[in-house]
């Protein structure tokens, strides 16, 4: 018996449903984490968190809750944490990368639909995600159709509010934009009853901040040869990185990267230093979506980059720190925010910049693209992406998958000829 039950029953769970996915979840995660050999003795907290995503994690939101903080859920990496934090809020992400309550998701939502956006109804409707029904409010965002359109089913079911996001970067897109993290703060005053000022927003500019550069660090020291972690391994800590505390999640990240430092000095790799290495880029891949990464990474490769929300385009860019008034920072978070290279945009030549960058960067043998079936935005850029390494010298393998493990073999076959090649 879960020392967790009650709490579970609070939160109207499907207990048994949700005992069910905690079992998949962790076998799930013993088989692709824990059987990997020479891992940083850092990570230990990293599964220690896995392992209480359902249980401690959520006990401290209640805790947060009695004490009368809100708890914000987000599905994009546009909406500011730094505002959530400056009303004291608790901001987590809540994008679902498995497959759960898909036959009830397809009674709102059509079947060729995302993964993802499946995955987040379907979680709701099953009653399986204790973040979810945490949730005072949940942010949705104008992005791509799939998500715009499944919001107005799921804000029937939850507390929404939408931020428009802008598909184009001209002025008259940032005056937009500006206007809608403005929208966004008078919400969430509204909400928690708190008034952003400058000394709340410039802290949350700075926790967030601190964040990211723990992230920025990660991503360099990984990029060693031979690499010191795994891709799993990083694109684990991405994850964490939307739910987890950010105080102590940096501070944990940080002192990894010391290990990492030390791994360095001393010239040892996770894998051998001739094992090709690769980027991954694409659509993000929420928790527990480790199903790519595993079959890269068991198919005598290693994965040194994710080009992803759930990995750079998240930690990329920093928000200006010196601003003084709630305005300049306002300000300074627009225009950070506003860098976001997503799929969405027309055009996103910049996206292919920032790939051809960082392909350089982590030393790359090749890039696989990895977009989820049904995913517009991301499909569409595969071919310009493919271009753009091309000129490079850069090979690509496209992959269209979805949450299922149907076509593991299939996938795995591709990969590995992949690697051979390359
Ligand atoms: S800023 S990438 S987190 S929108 S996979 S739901 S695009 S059909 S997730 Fe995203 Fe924000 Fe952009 Fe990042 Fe639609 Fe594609 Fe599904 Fe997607």
């Amino acid at each position: 018996e879960s020392a967790y039950k009650e709490m579970w029953e609070n939160l109207n769970l499907d207990v048994a449903a949700h005992e069910g996915l905690l079992e998949v979840l962790g076998k799930f995660y013993g088989d692709i984490y824990m059987s990997q050999q020479g891992r940083l003795q850092g990570m230990e907290y990293l599964d220690f968190v896995l392992s209480e995503v359902h249980g401690l994690r959520i006990k401290e939101l209640m805790d947060a809750k009695a004490e009368g903080k809100k708890i914000i859920g987000t599905f994009c990496v546009f909406v500011p944490e730094e505002l959530s934090l400056a009303v004291e809020a608790v901001q987590v992400g809540l994008c679902a990368g498995a497959d759960a309550g898909t036959e009830a998701a397809e009674t709102v939502v059509p079947r060729n639909t995302c993964a993802l956006i499946k995955s987040f109804i379907g979680f709701k409707m099953a009653k399986i995600c204790p973040y979810t029904e945490s949730c005072d409010l949940i942010i949705g965002e104008t992005t791509c159709d799939g998500k715009k359109k499944a919001y107005e089913a799921f804000g029937e079911m939850a507390p929404m509010h939408i931020m428009e996001v802008p598909q184009r970067k001209e002025a008259s897109d940032r005056v937009l934009w500006k206007s809608e993290v403005l929208r966004l703060k008078d919400e969430l005053e509204k909400l928690t009853g708190k008034t952003v000022t400058a000394e709340s927003l410039k802290k949350g500019i700075k926790i967030v901040n601190e964040k990211r550069r723990a992230l920025q660090r990660l991503n360099k020291l990984r990029a060693a040869k031979p690499t010191p972690i795994s891709g799993r391994d990083v694109l684990l800590i991405n994850q964490v990185s939307f739910y987890d505390d950010p105080i102590r999640f940096t501070a944990s990240i940080n002192s990894l990267c010391d290990q990492i430092d030390e791994r360095i000095a001393k010239n040892e790799g996770i894998v051998p230093e001739n094992t090709p290495r690769l980027m991954l880029s694409g659509c993000p891949m929420a928790v527990p979506n480790w199903k790519l990464p595993y079959i890269i990474e068991s198919s005598g490769a290693v994965v040194v980059a994710e080009e992803s929300c759930i990995g750079t385009r998240n930690s990329r860019d920093l928000v200006d720190e010196s601003g003084e008034t709630v305005e300049e920072m306002i300000d300074a978070i627009c225009d950070r925010y506003m860098k976001i290279d997503c799929a969405c945009f027309t055009p996103n030549n910049e996206r292919m910049e920032n790939i051809k960058e960082l392909a350089k960067e982590a030393g790359v043998d090749g890039v696989i693209h990895y977009s989820l079936m049904f995913c517009q935005p991301y499909t569409h850029e595969a071919f310009k992406v493919e271009k753009a390494l091309a000129e490079k010298d850069v090979p690509m393998l496209a992959i269209e998958t979805d949450y299922s493990m149907e076509d593991v073999e299939q996938l795995k076959t591709r990969v590995e000829a992949f690697v051979e090649m390359i």
